[in-house]
């Protein structure tokens, strides 16, 4: 237990069960004080939250549905917490979706909708939801998103969502100096290979994990904990210098050649 973010209202989207990203980032913001707002696309994923809550003893300050595809969804989701909640000082953006076939083969065979598809749900989806979250963000804030090295380097099967993370990363990097001059900073995170229901069943994903071990500095995995703590330092004061920048959270992973 730490202070770091205390009296913090803080919104995280995308938790859909014990293994997401967002859980463990939820960990670590409980740990640090914060009060948190949930936002989830399916019910099934809002009652796997509640459960979790529950049994962690965490009361949470609101929850709300949202789906990032729909704009009035995410102006109605923004409007409730504003209305419950007022001011919100935090936001954690862990969602991204692509079709699953396309997540393997080659990158070329990408059809329109497919790009399009990874664009609005991964990308798109940030600049909407920085957009309604600055009207509540009145004392100045941190907005952090979840990215992966794909958007830097060709890793193969990652294909169009590298491409959709790129469009994320240089997002980061716009949206941080819109909105600095309120005082609220954007960064994200950028993990290695993490065992979650959307890398589930996907094509390489057992590859990438058994490399971490051989090649990574630290060899070691990279869990939810880690990626939920380095998030907190960055929504936190301690990071009160840092803006528009990508952290990796991946035992070093990406300073190998
Ligand atoms: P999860 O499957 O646990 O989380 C993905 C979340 O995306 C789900 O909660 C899902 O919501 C949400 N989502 C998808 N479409 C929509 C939508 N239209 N509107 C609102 N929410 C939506 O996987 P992860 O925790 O792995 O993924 C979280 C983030 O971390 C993603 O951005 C991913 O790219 C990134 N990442 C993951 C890595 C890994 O190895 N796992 C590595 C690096 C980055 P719902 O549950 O309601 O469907
Ligand atoms: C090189 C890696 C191997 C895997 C390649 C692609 C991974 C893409 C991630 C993307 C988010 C997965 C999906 O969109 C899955 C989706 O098509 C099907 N799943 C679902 O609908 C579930 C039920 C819901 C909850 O999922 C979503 N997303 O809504 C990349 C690895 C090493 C690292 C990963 C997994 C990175 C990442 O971005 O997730």
């Amino acid at each position: 237990m730490n202070s770091l973010l205390k009296n913090k209202n803080i919104v995280v989207m995308g938790v859909a069960n014990n293994r997401s990203i967002a859980w463990g980032i939820t960990k670590s913001l409980h740990n640090a004080g914060a009060n948190l707002i949930f936002t989830n696309r399916q019910e099934r994923s809002k009652q796997k939250l509640e459960k979790l809550l529950a049994q962690n003893e965490i009361d949470p300050t609101l929850i709300v549905s949202c789906d990032v595809a729909d704009d009035e969804s995410i102006v109605n989701a923004f409007q409730e917490i504003g209305e419950k909640v007022g001011t919100i000082h935090g936001l954690v953006h862990s969602v991204a979706f692509a079709n699953r076939d396309e997540l393997n083969g080659e990158y070329a065979d990408t059809s329109r909708d497919g790009y399009l598809l990874a664009q609005n749900i991964s990308s798109y989806s940030l600049v909407a939801v920085t957009r309604e979250a600055k009207k509540l963000m009145t004392e100045g804030g941190g907005i952090v998103t979840q990215t992966y090295l794909g958007a830097e380097r060709v890793v193969p099967n990652y294909n169009v969502m590298g491409v959709a993370k790129a469009a994320l990363e240089a997002s980061v990097r716009y949206l941080a100096e819109d909105v600095g001059k309120y005082g609220i900073r954007v960064n994200a995170v950028s993990a290695g290979p993490i065992r979650t229901l959307s890398a589930k069943g996907v094509s390489g994903f057992n590859d990438k994990m058994s490399v971490i071990e051989e090649k990574a500095p630290l060899r070691r995995q990279i869990d939810q904990d880690q990626v939920g703590d380095a998030t907190a330092f960055l929504l936190s004061d301690m990071a009160r210098g840092v803006t528009g920048d990508v952290l990796h959270v991946d035992s070093g992973f990406h300073i190998i050649a």
